[in-house]
């Protein structure tokens, strides 16, 4: 969405935050936003990019002039404010129009963004999310598969008081889940989403996604993913007293390995495999 140009300036400038796709994100680097493994995940964090370079550009103006002003018009150097001056239409003229134009350009390089993380049309799969106290359920639309997906029977032994599981010795402490969310590589996923109970937020930060599952509603979006690999993320939305207790866990799958694992899957696969066993 962004010119390729602004997206390499950005990049230059400030290469201590900017990370490759799909790298975790570690030290200082974690203070950025991710640059994730989406299109929408990249087109956010090149407008937020993009918003910072014209805020520091802003400051540097603004406190710029400050100091220059306190430097050398100083009292002790001699400087006399200009009690006559009331009013100066062409300066109003320009600190009007400076801000009106950087909203427009800002307006100009998001509106094109927006639409294009709203377009849900053309989707391969949906699938359908559905928020619980404190648990998350996924449906494969058309596919008769859906299971849930809760906190990680590790984290979760670690998280008890006077447990004997420390959380230090759980790899991925609260962001692992008993159920990962399969999903392939490549494929326009667009997805339903909604809560069963009180509102939560679906949030992975590497998909770009945090959309809220509100009760009685249901919100729509897409991603497509472009790396394999597994993309944690948590609720977003405070919803009870486990609510930092139910993550998030994308596991991307080149497309044959997934359709592999949905066969697997399907109720009719699941019940062979039942009545072949004593
Ligand atoms: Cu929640």
């Amino acid at each position: 969405m962004i010119p390729r140009h602004a997206r390499a300036i950005a990049l230059s400038l400030l290469p201590v935050i900017s990370l490759p796709a799909g790298a975790a994100p570690s030290g200082w680097r974690q203070l950025n936003l991710p640059v994730g493994v989406t299109s929408i995940s990249r087109d956010a964090y090149d407008l937020h990019m993009l918003a910072i370079y014209v805020c520091i550009l802003i400051g540097i103006a603004v406190f710029g002039a400050m100091i220059y002003a306190m430097i050398n018009f100083r009292k002790s150097k001699g400087a006399v404010a200009d009690r006559t001056l009331t009013h100066s239409t062409k300066a109003e003229v320009i600190w009007t129009a400076i801000p009106a134009f950087i909203l427009i350009f800002l307006a100009w390089q998001t509106v094109p963004a927006l639409i294009h993380i709203e377009d849900t049309r053309d989707s391969d799969m949906t699938i359908r999310i559905t928020g619980y106290q404190w648990k998350w359920h996924y449906e494969y639309m058309g596919e008769g598969v859906s299971f849930y997906s809760a906190l990680g029977e590790r984290s979760n032994t670690a998280r008890q008081r006077n447990a004997a599981l420390r959380p230090a010795e759980v790899d991925h402490y609260l962001l692992e889940v008993d159920e990962v969310l399969v999903l392939p590589v490549g494929a326009k996923i667009r997805y339903l989403i909604s809560a069963n109970d009180v509102i939560h937020a679906w949030w992975v930060p590497e998909l770009g996604i945090k959309r809220d599952a509100i009760p009685g509603f249901i919100n729509e979006g897409w991603f497509r993913i472009d790396q394999p690999g597994t993309y944690r993320g948590q609720c977003a939305e405070l919803c009870g007293k486990d609510h930092g207790f139910m993550p998030i866990v994308v596991e991307a799958l080149p497309p044959e390995e997934f359709a592999a694992w949905l066969a697997a899957r399907r109720p009719a696969a699941q019940a062979a495999l039942a009545s072949s066993q004593p």
